[in-house]
């Protein structure tokens, strides 16, 4: 993949300190995005813009890739990111979008089937006898694409949105950001702030405090970039499949107007390259990590104590509050584990205990019974000498 060349401190897969490298392995190394919102919005357009900044066809053998049609159906995309010498499988749910209909009730129901059903697949793998995962395309993240209007969110977006977010990470993006001035960009990015935050909807946010497994030295920088990351969102978005010069030599990505060019890449411009490291490279894991421990859990959770209605009230719920390094899930089953080994020892101990008082206990035992015979041997030879005087 391409190295943002803004110097951004060494996060990226391949340097995730083994700990947590293991942990990418171990889950298949493997990365499912889904975009959703209405058609139109330049979801497909955004991937394609994305292959070619990031990412390697999987079976195109270094050749570019096609670019995706437009959607009609639920689109399955499998791609590989390479990065030193990891290699990540990345899968792209496309959808068409809604919002076409004259009557959109309800048009998030494919969405939330599609992740729930990725959940419900993934469950069912593992409760086999050798839990042997085939197929795993359980949605690491959701990126919404929001109308560029500037007024607002519609009631639609709002109601997919909190739908989404008890089931995945969700990141809403501005679409289409090049068609609001600056100015506008910023009110408009506010505005959805705030509605997201009256509604209480759950969004993705990357983890301000790095947890113990990441190097000391990086942490400042981590954090800097994570807060930069925070501030930025919802994250507003170009996507082009076109190249243009920059008017320094190079091609880049990009749109043209008659009033001066609009490049993807460029931070001024919108936060391409921003939502890219969030995804691909600083909270790729974090992505991963939730979806696994909150996610995913929660919907085994809510499915094993019977909630097997979509309607049911208590499906979905809302995700725990998440810290990912103290998930308190994984701080109880620790701490029942630790208790289990101490009363394991503490039992042993014990056990050891009795067996030790029972071997005293035996001892003296024997030891009274040797003076007990003993004592009659004594008596015994005592009677044999007064019967042999006897005889004389
Ligand atoms: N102005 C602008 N147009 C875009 C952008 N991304 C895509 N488009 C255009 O919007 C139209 C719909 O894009 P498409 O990717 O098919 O949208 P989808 O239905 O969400 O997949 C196409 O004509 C794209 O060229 C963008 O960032 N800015
Ligand atoms: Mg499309």
């Amino acid at each position: 993949m391409t190295v943002d060349s803004a110097p951004l401190p060494s996060i990226g897969i391949a340097n995730l300190p083994n700990q947590r490298y293991r942990i990418v392995s171990e889950h298949g190394g493997s990365f499912t995005i889904m975009m959703c919102g209405e058609s139109g919005l330049g979801k497909t357009t955004f991937i394609n813009t994305l292959f070619q900044t990031s990412l390697k066809h999987a079976d195109s053998h270094g050749k570019r890739h096609q670019p995706v049609k437009r959607t009609v159906e639920i689109d399955i995309l499998r791609a590989l990111l390479e990065e030193k010498n990891f290699t990540l499988r990345v899968n792209v749910i496309d959808t068409p979008g809604f919002g076409d209909n004259v009557n959109n009730n309800k048009a998030w129901q494919p969405i939330v089937d599609f992740i729930d059903d990725q959940h419900d697949s993934f469950m069912r793998q593992e409760q086999q006898p050798f839990r042997d995962v085939k197929y795993d395309l359980r949605v690491h993240a959701v990126l919404y694409f929001i109308r560029p209007t500037g007024h607002g969110l519609k009631p639609l977006d709002i109601e997919t949105m909190k739908r989404i977010s008890t089931r995945a990470n969700l990141i809403p993006v501005i679409a289409k950001s090049d068609t609001l001035s600056a100015s506008e960009l910023q009110s408009f990015k506010l505005r959805i702030r705030q509605v997201i935050e009256a509604q209480e909807i759950r969004i993705f946010t990357p983890p301000l405090n790095r947890d113990e497994g990441s190097v000391l030295s990086q942490d400042a920088a981590a954090m800097e970039h994570a807060r930069q990351l925070i501030e930025s969102m919802p994250f507003a978005v170009i996507g082009s499949e076109e190249k243009y010069d920059n008017g320094s030599g190079s091609l880049v990505a990009g749109r043209r107007y008659p009033w001066g060019l609009v490049e993807v890449e460029n931070d001024l411009h919108c936060d391409f390259r921003k939502l890219r490291s969030l995804l691909l490279r600083t909270n790729l894991l974090d992505l991963i990590l939730t979806t696994e421990e909150i996610h995913y859990e929660t919907y085994r959770r809510l499915r094993l104590e019977g909630h097997a209605e979509e309607n049911d009230p208590a499906f979905p719920v809302r995700a725990p509050a998440r810290k990912l390094s103290h998930n308190p899930r994984y701080k109880e089953e620790e701490n029942s584990l630790k208790k289990y080994f101490t009363d394991q020892v503490k039992a042993e101990e014990q056990r050891f205990r009795q067996w030790e008082q029972n071997i005293v206990n035996e001892s003296i035992r024997l030891n009274g019974d040797l003076e007990d015979m003993q004592n009659k041997v004594k008596k015994l030879e005592e009677q044999v000498r007064k019967l042999q005087l006897q005889k004389r």
